[in-house]
């Protein structure tokens, strides 16, 4: 029978003696020890990548400690508990948030420089772990963070992917995509819970017996095994840990008989099936096969994680009380991938707890919440109900079932809302194509539902659920995200972390970032002015090499460093930033030498990942990188203006761009960002911001000050009005857009056919619609905008002022105050320290 791996007291482990301490000489004779005795390579080699794992290995022992004593602490103590179930997280290095998380930073740099290595060097060696693939995963990671820091209760649920989020190259066709293989030696990061195993089934068939309770049975099963990642809070005891599930079919599965026969292929189909579903994140959709690989993984995480839950509940109630469960257990879907949640709950409680209905209704709806991160109607999943029947045939029924009662309610409590009834069922009955939307099935079950920014929230109950809203009024909520101060200021960004230190003379913000707002008295100090400029150069000029290693171009430090780096969409209008570049290189083409040493010189840079089928981001890649070309080796304006295409955009990337950026663009057409999270770090790192009034960029000006952003463009009530008269021919462009266009279409950038590029802005844009995203109304208000950049910039005082109460108004986007306000709103739960011994 499995069980979820905690101690019971007959089979405890005696304690040993912990062999670290902060000592630097003992760290490096640990560090030394786990080189030659925890060997993964040839005896005697110690480079940095032999060196990287080495200290990581010690690094963990100080964790495993912390970790156990956590564990063993909430499983005394049997607090409430959260567990956030997530198909993504964006976790990206360890070692520097490890060593930094545990205040033993110098401790290991000495450590390392009496072994011949510079701690600067070893991390680097490390891969990135990507099983995510933009903010929500990110988010997902910092909220482990923020989690583990403030002492909550809580554990990370997801799936060991084999290979993360692809790696992007840029070649002369544009975006390629390889494996990422952050597994490729191993990674020291985690720990395989041999006894933490858990049977998955999929397909098979209901079967009732002769008292009617229903079972399900048959198809396949594979294995669920546990890989725990620790999360250690900042300087705290407690260490939470982060489940990773692997799929794995057992010895049994394969079968010897047809091996030795000749049939290698059938023989070891199972383990073939399991292998598929932890390979990738996102695997391609396009195909049946491919969406029913999706599911899988989706069921896999869901099941796998509440067996788990279900386990640790049983073993910390002397008595079971179902009843209990709600006061023990929140379950948080990280947006509509782990909805299977609910009906896998059901089954669980009603087929293999003998619970009824009711009862196990109320036991689920009293446990989960639901965040939603998006209004993109294609991003809303939907999925078959004929794969679904499938797959799943008793959460089809149970679905189902739900699905009924819903009605019930609402012809018997709302007959207002039964006209409605089509739009707000879980079951879409459309014979064409039958489907179960998710996110109804989320609303309808969940006791909370919440967006991530106010504007967001706003819209989700004014719009997309307004209807619920009027059969629910208390259950939607506004969370607005957040990030981590830890990784996103103080490991990242030294320099700037210390003059904040020394200035507000206390670290304390490190982990109460409202404090920054006591840099504002200092906005106008000239030696601070100082300081904050010297730190900005000097992360400046390490973006300037990491540009220089990875592109080979050289920038210059004394430019304005503008970036945006997101993940390549339409809606998040790339498209606009490069179109404003092309006018920008035609404008400074067109002046005079003496007008041009006038201008405000610029290096522009663009980064972030295109999915893999997605041809109109891909184009947009090789236009940045078109125009970068032409650009950069053009003698006549390069020393104004460079454009640069960052490859293969990830979370150790961002920590080099985003201490060194300036400007940083936010631009997407109003409405479509639910918040965006990248703003928050450039704004908390001293860049100051161009966007549009959407998302958290809304609350970003409202905490920085109007004064200090750079506002342009239509707002989201006004984008539907635009929309129609965009479509009505009533739009009237912009003469500068216009020449922008022009300019590519003239083949200045390269002979690449950019039409149905272009073409999306003027004819369909395959949203049925010409200019879905509006570039072309608010191309004039954005070059106006910048032209104000430009103005501002050549002011250093007016600038370095902007630049300092931009990092003062960023207190509220610490995912502290975000995870504080889950933890108290949503899920009820309360911090549970790890005492010190
Ligand atoms: C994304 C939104 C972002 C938001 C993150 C985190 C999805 C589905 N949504 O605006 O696009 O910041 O979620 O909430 O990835």
């Amino acid at each position: 029978k499995a069980t979820n791996g905690s101690a019971n007291a007959e089979s405890e482990i005696p304690a040993v003696a912990h062999p670290l301490s902060q000592d630097p000489k003992e760290i490096a004779s640990n560090i030394n020890y786990h080189a030659q005795y925890s060997p993964h390579f040839s005896p005697f080699k110690f480079e940095p990548e032999q060196a990287y794992y080495a200290t990581a290995e010690s690094v963990r022992d100080q964790l495993i400690k912390q970790w156990n004593e956590t564990y063993s602490h909430y499983h005394k103590v049997n607090p409430k508990q959260t567990y956030y179930l997530s198909m993504e997280y964006l976790q990206g290095r360890a070692l520097t948030n490890a060593v930094g998380n545990l205040d033993l930073r110098n401790a290991y740099a000495d450590a390392l420089k009496q072994l011949g290595h510079e701690l600067e060097d070893v991390v680097e060696q490390e891969k990135d772990a990507a099983l995510g693939n933009g903010g929500l995963g990110r988010l997902a990671s910092c909220f482990l963070d923020s989690m583990a820091t403030l002492n909550l209760p809580a554990w990370g649920y997801g799936l060991r992917y084999r290979y993360g989020l692809f790696k992007q190259r840029i070649t002369k066709a544009g975006q390629e995509e390889t494996a990422e293989d952050w597994l490729e030696k191993f990674s020291p990061w985690e720990v395989v819970r041999h006894d933490v195993v858990f049977p998955i089934r999929f397909f098979g068939q209901v079967e009732v017996d002769p008292s009617g309770s229903r079972k399900w049975v048959g198809g396949e099963v594979i294995q669920a095994l546990a890989y725990d990642v620790p999360i250690p809070g900042y300087k705290t005891k407690n260490t939470n840990s982060l489940r990773l599930w692997e799929a794995k079919a057992s010895a049994r599965d394969f079968d010897l008989f047809q091996f030795n026969d000749g049939q290698y292929e059938s023989a070891a189909q199972l383990h073939s099936s399991a292998q598929q579903i932890c390979a990738v994140l996102y695997p391609g959709d396009a195909t049946e096969g491919g969406k029913l690989l999706r599911l899988k993984q989706q069921f896999f995480l869901c099941s796998a994680s509440l067996q788990d839950i279900i386990a640790r509940f049983k073993e910390r109630e002397d008595e079971i009380k179902w009843s209990e469960f709600p006061s023990k257990v929140a379950v948080q879907m990280n947006d509509t991938h782990p909805t299977l949640a609910i009906p896998e709950l059901m089954r669980l409680l009603m087929d293999d707890e003998a619970l009824g209905w009711d009862e196990a209704w109320d036991i689920t709806t009293r446990t989960v919440a639901y965040t939603n991160h998006t209004v993109l109607p294609e991003a809303l999943e939907k999925w078959s109900q004929a794969v679904m029947w499938k797959l799943l045939p008793r959460h089809m029924e149970i679905i189902t079932e739900i699905d009924k009662r819903f009605i019930t309610m609402i012809k018997s409590t709302r007959p207002d809302l039964e006209g409605k009834l089509p739009d707000l069922r879980v079951l879409d009955n459309n014979p064409q194509k039958a489907v179960v939307r998710m996110a109804n099935l989320c609303v309808v079950s969940s006791h909370t539902v919440n967006g991530v920014a106010q504007l967001h929230s706003d819209i989700l109950k004014a719009e997309l659920f307004s209807d619920y809203v009027s059969i629910w009024p208390t259950k939607f909520q506004n969370k607005t995200n957040g990030i981590t101060p830890r990784r996103w200021l103080k490991f990242c960004n030294p320099e700037l972390s210390q003059i904040i230190t020394k200035w507000l003379k206390t670290d304390k913000w490190v982990t109460n970032l409202d404090l920054l707002t006591n840099l504002r008295q200092f906005a106008d100090d000239a030696d601070l002015h100082a300081e904050w400029y010297s730190a900005k150069l000097a992360s400046k000029q390490r973006l300037a090499h990491y540009i220089l290693q990875v592109t080979g171009v050289t920038i210059d430090p004394s430019t304005l460093f503008d970036i945006q780096v997101k993940r390549i969409h339409e809606y998040k209008r790339q498209l606009l930033n490069i179109l404003g570049a092309v006018y920008r290189y035609k404008k400074l083409k067109a002046m005079s030498p003496e007008e041009r040493k006038n201008t405000t010189p610029r290096t522009i840079m663009i980064g972030g990942k295109a999915f893999a089928t997605y041809t109109n981001a891909k184009r947009i890649v090789k236009l940045v990188d078109d125009v970068g070309a032409v650009v950069n080796s053009d003698p006549e304006v390069n020393e104004f203006l460079k454009v640069i295409f960052v490859p293969n955009y990830n979370v150790s990337v961002a920590e080099v761009l985003i201490p060194g950026s300036e400007l940083s663009q936010h631009i997407s057409t109003a409405g479509m960002e639910a918040s965006g999270t990248s703003n928050m770090k450039f704004a908390l790192n001293g860049c100051l911001i161009i966007g549009t009034l959407d998302g958290a960029n809304v609350e970003i000006r409202e905490e920085v000050g109007e004064e200090n952003f750079f506002l342009f463009g239509a707002t989201a009530d006004e984008v539907p009005r635009l929309r129609k008269e965009r479509e009505q021919g009533l739009f009237k462009p912009d003469p500068r857009f216009e020449e922008a266009k022009k300019f590519i279409r003239s083949g200045a950038f390269g002979s690449y056919d950019y039409n149905p590029l272009l073409e999306s802005l003027e004819g369909n844009s395959g949203y049925g619609r010409a200019d879905y995203f509006l570039v072309g109304h608010d191309f004039a208000s954005y070059m106006d905008a910048q032209e104000r950049v430009d103005e501002a910039y050549k002011d250093r005082k007016r600038w370095t002022k902007m630049s300092i109460l931009s990092t003062a108004g960023s207190g509220k986007f610490s995912s502290d105050r975000t995870i504080a306000q889950y933890a108290s709103e949503i899920w009820k739960i309360q911090e549970c320290p790890v005492p010190s011994a």
